[in-house]
């Protein structure tokens, strides 16, 4: 029951949400404007998806780049406290960067629908790095740094001994020292040639290692539609990445499309190299962009099969033929059904099934077996209805490209790291396993079903 004097976890999380976004909008102004271009081709978009607009209005992901195991786990206690939990585990060296990742997000249906949010999180994975002296330097960097202030630690404490819960009055200040962790600050924590030198091995190397925080690098709100959005975007001017990540455009939407505007070229203050100590160098790093996306259906185990098939053959075609990848995906994806019952029938993708309220139709009554099809059978009679589930994840090969587009071309060294995904590794850092994505979306939909043969009156659907 609820308990008076306490924060409920929805409450927290939205308005950690509101205020990461208040904090963004003043610190990068275009994605103030961003968001009231998303807003209005929202507006303007007719067709309802599953979704609440409610949710949807308030919906934003965020991405930030962590150094350490110990930055990892305090930042998972953080995000514990808005109900956010470690979902999939994203293998990044698959598109030669030396990081892994996870998503921390909420994982029921009733905290999904009142507010997403969700926050890339991605680890440097050093013993991928090859130059020896870019791996000592920002081992030391990060050795020094403190992303988490005392106070924040403190209120950490509290938590646990709340039960993981805080008062009003705790919520806001948890909320002002937490979101310092993730401010922007013009003042390095390395030198000018330290930044150089792990620039020089790879831009998001520096990224991660030569600031005193762990800058929120993007947010992203989403679109209805993200052709109309990308178009807007360029009318207002932006320098926008060039193609679509994702999925080419459908009439039933699945997974996840992005684009984004590049990143900007900020000034920061590194300190100097030398003796004098209170001597700095003004230069300069670009890390900071606005992203948009529109998402589609979760995809079942066999449909991101044939999803990853495809996009690899696509793939290969415009490498292969110069072809530019959108025209190779728009003539391979016509392989992916697009109506929403064959999606269905074959099981590419997930529903959550709710009763029409119609009667079950007479040869269907009293039969001694159930047959295997009787989910489409009560589909095809309308006794039950699907909706589609929103996928709530991320992609690999989007996040490398949103990655690309905004560090600039990453040098000789790294080019070469061997793709190996270290799961164990990373739930290792993590201090606990990583959930399983496809396991929640499955379990919703036989949730979904269990309801509907309760009501039917079925043993089982
Ligand atoms: C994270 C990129 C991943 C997305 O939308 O795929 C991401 C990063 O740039 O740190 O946010
Ligand atoms: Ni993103």
């Amino acid at each position: 029951g609820v308990e008076y004097g306490y924060v409920d976890v929805e409450i927290l999380r939205t308005n950690f949400a509101l205020a990461m976004s208040n904090m963004y909008k003043a610190e990068v102004p275009l994605y103030d404007d961003l968001v009231s271009i998303v807003q209005s081709v929202n507006a303007s978009v007719h067709e309802t998806p599953s979704d609440n607009i409610n949710r949807i209005t308030l919906e934003r992901h965020g991405a930030i780049r962590l150094g350490t195991s110990y930055e990892l786990r305090t930042v998972r206690r953080i995000f514990t406290l808005l109900g956010m939990h470690p979902i999939g585990y994203y293998d990044l060296s698959v598109a030669g960067l030396p990081m892994h990742a996870t998503c921390f997000r909420p994982r029921d249906t009733q905290s999904l629908a009142k507010n997403p949010f969700r926050v890339f999180t991605t680890l440097l994975r050093p013993e991928l790095l090859h130059s020896t002296e870019s791996r000592d330097l920002a081992l030391k960097l990060l050795g020094q740094r403190r992303i988490f202030s005392q106070p924040l630690l403190d209120l950490l404490d509290i938590a646990d001994a709340q039960k993981g819960r805080f008062t009003y009055q705790q919520m806001d200040s948890f909320i002002d020292e937490a979101l310092e962790s993730f401010r922007w600050q013009p003042m390095a924590a390395a030198t000018w040639d330290e930044y150089n030198t792990l620039k020089a091995e790879h831009p998001i190397l520096a990224d991660i290692v030569c600031f005193q925080t762990a800058h929120i690098n993007h947010l992203t709100p989403r679109t209805l539609d993200i052709d109309l959005s990308h178009l807007a975007m360029q009318a207002h001017g932006m320098e926008v990445k060039d193609i679509i990540e994702g999925p080419p455009k459908r009439k039933c939407p699945i997974l996840l499309r992005q684009t984004s505007f590049l990143a900007l070229q900020e000034p920061v203050s590194y300190y100097c190299s030398g003796t004098e100590a209170d001597k700095f160098v003004e230069g300069y790093h670009r890390a900071r962009f606005g992203e948009i996306e529109e998402r589609g259906a979760a995809l079942t185990r066999a449909g991101r099969k044939l999803y990853d098939e495809l996009f690899r053959h696509a793939m290969e075609t415009s490498h292969a033929m110069g072809h530019k990848m959108d025209d190779a995906l728009k003539a391979v994806f016509v392989r992916f059904p697009d109506t929403w019952n064959e999606l269905y029938q074959q099981r590419l993708v997930y529903c959550l099934f709710t009763v029409t309220g119609k009667a079950i139709p007479p040869n269907l009554v009293g039969l001694e077996r159930m047959p295997d099809d009787l989910v489409d059978q009560l589909l095809l009679a309308g006794v039950l209805s699907a909706a589609p589930i929103t996928y709530e994840d991320f992609l690999p090969f989007s996040a490398a490209g949103i990655f690309q587009s905004n560090l600039g071309n990453p040098s000789s060294a790294i080019g070469h790291i061997i793709p190996f995904p270290d799961q164990q590794g990373f739930e290792g850092s993590l201090g606990r396993s990583a959930l399983d994505p496809d396991d929640l979306y499955s379990s919703m939909q036989r949730k979904s079903l269990e309801r509907c043969a309760q009501q039917l009156g079925l043993d089982a659907l």
